[in-house]
């Protein structure tokens, strides 16, 4: 909580110079960061990521007329003025305002009430990074606009839900539900092995001397969602050819059993999601014996699958993931996170390899010419909540 002060502050300054007055609600929602199992998250399969330190914070109030005005602290308090009494048009893609749209068309889609409210919001979720700043958001919105509307704080599921449906209707992102999930349900301390056909999201202690590393790779995320929208696309039709409902239900002998006759691309698309589900369980399991070598194997085949079998890597990221695996060797491991083409690196690593890593970056850095990034350790932190109100 410590960490989220200066934000808080940051919001509630926003909130009185758009308003005048103090908020009523303040609601919390981290990003995320995933350890393992990703594209995994829309084929019900598993995934293991931790909620961040980093998040949005809402400050908001009633209004007694029917609409929601929303000031984005982070964009010189950009604006947007919606009526609720009608249904809410989409703003132009890629616009911040659909994501307030979104959970404001959202919250009835799912039987929750809204009602008229005055907001304000910033972030410190690093941006374009792969951690989860649209689910963030989403789900501090979906908190504040509850509480706003006097209801009690809505079912966590429900919440996650409402922010995935906002991505889908009103954003444009056909995601699943890996993100808000683990922004409603983080646990401190502790990464969740997500179980996203039933939903369940089980902790799993991280292991005293275990750091987590997060590096940007200094790649913009470019046509991601188009991108992430085909490969969606791809893994229903591998589910069609292979006569299963979900990814979930194929094994590794009915996938080699149907090769012969499927597209290569989508062969190597279900592929992935076979693999990464069965590395993904394994690596939580190596994670709550403390096995950082075992973790860090997974990690590392995970990312040559999303690379040649996804096929949703960079040059970028693999050269950075290339390096940090060699500084860490058997003390833990590094792979792209998140959706991809570009975004950040996450290693889990001894930390009394942390030395070695920091030289292993400044020597990428020099070596490839790129700008040289920041790179932070992430927190395993508590998920969503209202911090007033
Ligand atoms: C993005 C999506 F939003 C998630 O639902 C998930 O599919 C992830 O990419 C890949 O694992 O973050």
């Amino acid at each position: 909580m410590s960490d989220t002060i200066p934000l808080v502050e940051r919001t509630i300054a926003a909130f009185r110079r758009a308003y005048g007055h103090d908020p009523a609600i303040l609601a919390f929602a981290p990003g995320r960061v995933n350890l393992i199992g990703d594209h995994t998250d829309y084929n019900d399969g598993f995934a293991l990521p931790c909620a961040l330190q980093f998040g949005t914070v809402v400050a908001a109030s009633p209004l007694e007329e029917p609409r929601i005005i929303a000031r984005a602290a982070d964009l010189d308090m950009a604006e947007d003025d919606v009526r609720i009494d009608a249904p809410i048009e989409t703003a132009a893609q890629g616009e911040w305002r659909n994501h307030v749209r979104g959970i404001a068309a959202g919250l009835p889609a799912f039987g929750l009430p809204v009602r008229g409210a005055k907001l304000a919001f910033s972030g410190d979720v690093p941006q374009g990074n792969g951690l989860s700043s649209s689910a963030s958001l989403g789900v501090a919105l979906g908190l504040a606009l509850t509480a706003v509307a006097g209801a009690q704080a809505p079912d966590k599921h429900v919440l996650a839900r409402v922010a995935q449906w906002s991505e889908h209707h009103y954003v444009g992102c056909a995601c699943g539900l890996l993100d808000q999930i683990a922004s409603a349900f983080g646990e401190q301390d502790s990464a969740l092995l997500l179980d996203c056909r039933s939903l369940s999201a089980k902790p799993v202690a991280f292991a005293a001397d275990a750091v987590i590393v997060i590096v940007p790779s200094g790649v913009a995320r470019g046509l991601v969602d188009s991108a992430y929208n085909e490969r969606r696309a791809q893994c229903r039709q591998a589910a069609e050819y292979f006569g299963v409902g979900s990814l979930r239900d194929l094994d590794l002998a009915m996938l080699e059993a149907g090769e012969a006759g499927c597209d290569a691309a989508v062969f190597r698309r279900a592929r992935h999601v076979v693999t990464e589900n069965a590395r993904t369980r394994s690596a939580a399991e190596a994670m709550a014996r403390g096995d950082l070598a075992e973790l860090g194997q997974a990690m590392r085949a995970s990312h040559a699958s999303l690379r040649d079998d996804f096929e949703v890597s960079v040059p970028a990221v693999d050269a950075l993931v290339d390096s940090l695996n060699a500084a860490i060797g058997e003390d833990g491991g590094a792979r792209m996170t998140g959706g991809g083409f570009g975004g950040c690196v996450v290693a889990v690593v001894a930390a009394g390899r942390l030395p070695a890593v920091d030289r292993a970056l400044a020597d990428h850095w020099l070596g490839t010419g790129r700008p040289a990034q920041a790179h932070c350790l992430g927190i395993p932190s508590a998920g969503a909540r209202l911090l007033q109100g």
